[in-house]
């Protein structure tokens, strides 16, 4: 008998090496935590049951390795994910640590930048296409300003534009079969970051020559540093068919970018956004079938024994909360209070099959004859779902 609280590779875990690669160093304080070999990550995430493992072109080569020592680093990340069978699902770009990167990289006013951080990009989509990764994430760290009138953001995004469009076509001339994620996030490291969140992104992604193959990878922390609802907004993106990929982490509200573990943070929103992850599709079933990726942060408190923790407690508490929800929709006394607060009949489109303007027009329930008082005094049970999803979250159920 499986556990189903043991994480297992089809459960499609996946974590970035920099999340547990990282020496926590902050703002204030030097790095807790000695480097992380890729290689020992490789072999501990296999060992506690993740799927693949994700990186910056920089994770695995430092910046400025030449092709020699380029191909060392990549030739023992090869070995051992040969030898573990983990998968790379996504790829992204480190366009944000190198300091040629402090005012930008695709929307840097300095051209010369932003053609290099193009070529950057370009060098890691054919790793990824080697390695055979699915989607290549954009989080444009360092894109944005702290000075309005230092920067203009029309021409930032024509520039941004640019860039995502000249890299698309360059995949599509390659024939690398790999779509593009998007990766809100609306300040840190600079004060205002452009595509500040999933509206704006898809706003953008509505411009794109090659919008098709352009979609979302919404973090639940940059999501909420705006204080907005990360469900709604992986709702929408699903909505729009633009949910290509997901950072999963933890956040307390509107603060620095914590990057907790995946729950610690707003534990309620963490188990809606895992019931409709896993049965928000159709008939029940799962609305993503995605990697669910960890971009996370060890505590700087911890030393590695802490951090193999925190990755095993990402998991742990995403199988959990799938638990939790699953036993939450089939709960009877759930399904009744669902159709008490008629949360099933807005599903039901509001002109009926064939209506016309007229039909409504004339129909006099409709307004003449509705009472808009009597609906005002209706009571829609809000209040006993948001407690029934507390006790299934409690164990109390
Ligand atoms: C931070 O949330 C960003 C970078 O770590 C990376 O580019 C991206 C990949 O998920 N997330
Ligand atoms: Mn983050
Ligand atoms: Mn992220």
């Amino acid at each position: 008998m499986t556990n189903a609280l043991e994480p297992r590779p089809e459960h499609k875990f996946t974590f970035g090496l920099w999340t547990v690669g990282w020496q926590a160093r902050d703002p204030f304080g030097d790095a807790t935590r000695p480097p992380l070999d890729p290689v020992e990550t490789v072999h501990r995430l296999a060992g506690l049951g993740a799927h693949g493992v994700t990186f910056h072109d920089d994770d695995i080569a430092p910046f400025g390795s030449d092709g020699t020592e380029r191909e060392q680093h990549l030739k023992r990340f090869r070995e051992a994910l040969d030898a573990t069978g983990m998968v790379v699902p996504m790829v992204t770009t480190n366009l944000f640590t190198h300091p040629m990167f402090k005012e930008g990289a695709f929307t840097a006013n300095d051209r010369d930048v932003r053609r290099f951080a193009v070529r950057k990009v370009m060098r890691n989509l054919d790793l990824a296409a080697e390695l055979g990764a699915q989607t290549y994430v954009f989080w444009g760290g360092r894109e944005g300003s702290e000075v309005d009138v230092a920067k203009d953001a029309r021409a930032a995004l024509d520039r941004y534009r640019e860039a995502i469009d000249l890299l698309a076509a360059y995949v599509l001339d390659r024939g690398y079969g790999i779509r593009f994620a998007l990766e809100p996030k609306p300040n840190e490291p600079r004060g205002d970051i452009f595509l500040p969140t999933v509206g704006h992104a898809l706003a953008f992604i509505s411009t794109l020559d090659h919008h098709e193959m352009v979609g979302l990878n919404p973090e639940v922390g940059h999501e909420q540093m705006s204080n907005l609802n990360m469900t709604h907004a992986v709702s929408q993106a699903l909505w729009q068919g633009k949910l290509f990929h997901i950072d999963l982490n933890g956040q307390h509200g509107p603060k620095f970018d914590q990057d907790l573990v995946f729950g610690h943070g707003d534990l309620l929103s963490a188990f809606s956004l895992v019931d409709l992850l896993e049965h928000g599709g159709p008939g029940g079933g799962p609305a993503y079938d995605g990697p669910r990726h960890f971009d996370y942060k060890p505590l700087r408190t911890e030393a590695i024994d802490g951090v193999w923790e925190s990755a095993a407690a990402n998991m742990r508490t995403y199988l959990l909360l799938k638990e939790r929800s699953a036993a939450f929709r089939a709960d009877p006394e759930v399904q009744e209070a669902l159709a008490a607060a008629r949360v099933p009949d807005l599903a039901v489109p509001t002109l009926a099959d064939g209506e016309s303007f007229e039909d409504l027009l004339a129909d006099d329930d409709a307004f003449d004859a509705f009472d808009p008082d009597a609906a005002g005094e209706r009571s829609h049970g809000a209040v006993r779902l948001d407690q029934l999803a507390v006790e299934h979250l409690l164990g109390a159920r």
